[in-house]
């Protein structure tokens, strides 16, 4: 199997929007390892042509969706610098089938690795919380996909937003925060925090002892997409998004 090769292949679908085939139609045996790599890869090719590792996120953490793929882990992808919307407009150029889901984001003040990492540890490492909104979008045809093609697609990241507002990660019980998603004025999903993984900073913890299994740790000023509160909507031209959550504001922007 050629890891590069395909990594190229996967790289192309990202930037042109086009979408291809699963790879485990290719690669029947592919495995959790092999995926990682040809991730890595793929993201290798947009760093080399300027953009940034600027975060982690994690995917499959809630137990509908592990049910639904037959898995008991998480997985995690790897954020880039120009997956983040700065002002509140998603383009659709370059997209595929994006669909949005409302996340909590953690950023980092202290680099966190380790194989015995604890929630006290996260909160000792994390400068403060977000409200933000992932824009899922797989690069395979009818979004469909085993667990190694979705790793090796990243985990389908494509672009996110977080709130301007940072919060301390102390006063809120974020596993209770409430979240709700509107489209086009018409409130589409509800959920709470405990969704991802019971507790959100349980999926930083998993985050870390994944990466710490793959020599990675994460770095002073990382982002990390802690995973989905609630199931992800699909977005077409023209919609509207909107994501209240408790306390702490909401979060907004258009498709065009
Ligand atoms: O962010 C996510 O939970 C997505 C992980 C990959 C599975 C999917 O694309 O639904
Ligand atoms: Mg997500």
């Amino acid at each position: 199997m050629d890891i590069q090769r395909i990594a190229e292949e996967i790289d192309a679908c990202q930037r042109s929007g086009k979408e291809m085939d699963k790879v485990t139609i290719s690669y029947p045996s592919l495995s959790v390892e092999e995926a990682y790599a040809i991730q890595k890869g793929c993201v290798q090719h947009a760093i080399d042509r300027g953009d940034q590792l600027t975060g982690w996120k994690m995917g499959l953490t809630s137990r509908a969706k592990q049910v639904s793929m037959g898995v008991k882990e998480p997985i995690y992808g790897r954020l880039t610098q120009s997956m983040e919307l700065t002002e509140p407009v998603l383009h659709l150029e370059g997209l595929i089938h994006p669909r949005v889901e409302p996340e909590l984001a953690f950023v980092l003040k202290k680099e966190l690795g380790g194989g015995e990492v604890t929630p006290r540890d996260v909160w000792a490492a994390t400068e403060c919380v977000l409200p933000a909104i992932e824009v899922i979008d797989s690069r395979y045809k009818n979004f469909s996909f085993t667990l190694v093609d979705v790793i090796a697609d990243n985990a389908s990241s494509s672009k996110f937003i977080v709130g301007d507002q940072g919060f301390s990660p102390y006063t809120t019980a974020w596993d209770e925060v409430g979240v709700s998603m509107m489209k086009n004025g018409e409130v589409v999903q509800t959920g709470a925090g405990a969704a991802v993984l019971g507790h959100p900073v349980r999926s930083v913890v998993e985050l870390v002892k994944m990466l710490n299994r793959d020599g990675i740790s994460i770095q002073p000023g990382s982002v990390v997409l802690t995973g989905a509160v609630t199931d992800a909507v699909s977005v077409s031209e023209g919609d509207r998004i909107a994501v209240q959550f408790d306390q702490l504001g909401s979060l907004r922007f258009r498709v065009q």
